[in-house]
């Protein structure tokens, strides 16, 4: 009776720790966006290559246009905002956190509805203060 009962808690603590690892970005990633400031290019990727209503979630990738090396930005924000005619801009922020790997980042964020977005990504780290700024089209 033991050895069923401990293959069964084995196989579901494996399943456990299993989970995280093959969700996190173990699937290639597609490019939604990519926008150059100054020496810092900006990749914007997710696992499908685009923005939907509802939750998000992406990766933001920082490399050097000059060596194309990877590059810690410090702190980095992203913010959305769409403009409605005769409306105030919708706005939707993301939240962001370093990923263990050098110059990327992990990022979710929420949209209400679909509709063009203007998206201003920012820093400050060793590299300096800086931004970038681009569209998606949420779909
Ligand atoms: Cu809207």
């Amino acid at each position: 009776m033991l050895k069923p009962l401990m293959a069964a808690m084995l196989l579901a603590g494996w399943a456990v720790a299993a989970g995280p690892l093959t969700a996190a970005w173990a699937a290639d990633l597609r490019v939604i966006q990519t926008q150059q400031a100054k020496d810092v290019v900006v990749t914007l990727k997710s696992e499908t290559g685009q923005w939907k209503p509802g939750k998000n979630a992406f990766v933001l990738d920082f490399t050097s246009a000059a060596t194309k090396q990877p590059m810690d930005m410090g702190k980095v924000s992203l913010s959305t905002s769409m403009g409605m005619p005769g409306m105030a801009p919708m706005v939707a922020g993301a939240t962001v956190r370093p990923d263990k790997a050098p110059g990327r980042y992990l990022g979710a964020i929420e949209f209400p509805d679909a509709g063009t977005r203007q998206v201003a990504v920012t820093w400050d780290g060793p590299a300096g203060k800086g931004s970038a700024r681009f569209s998606v089209s949420v779909r």
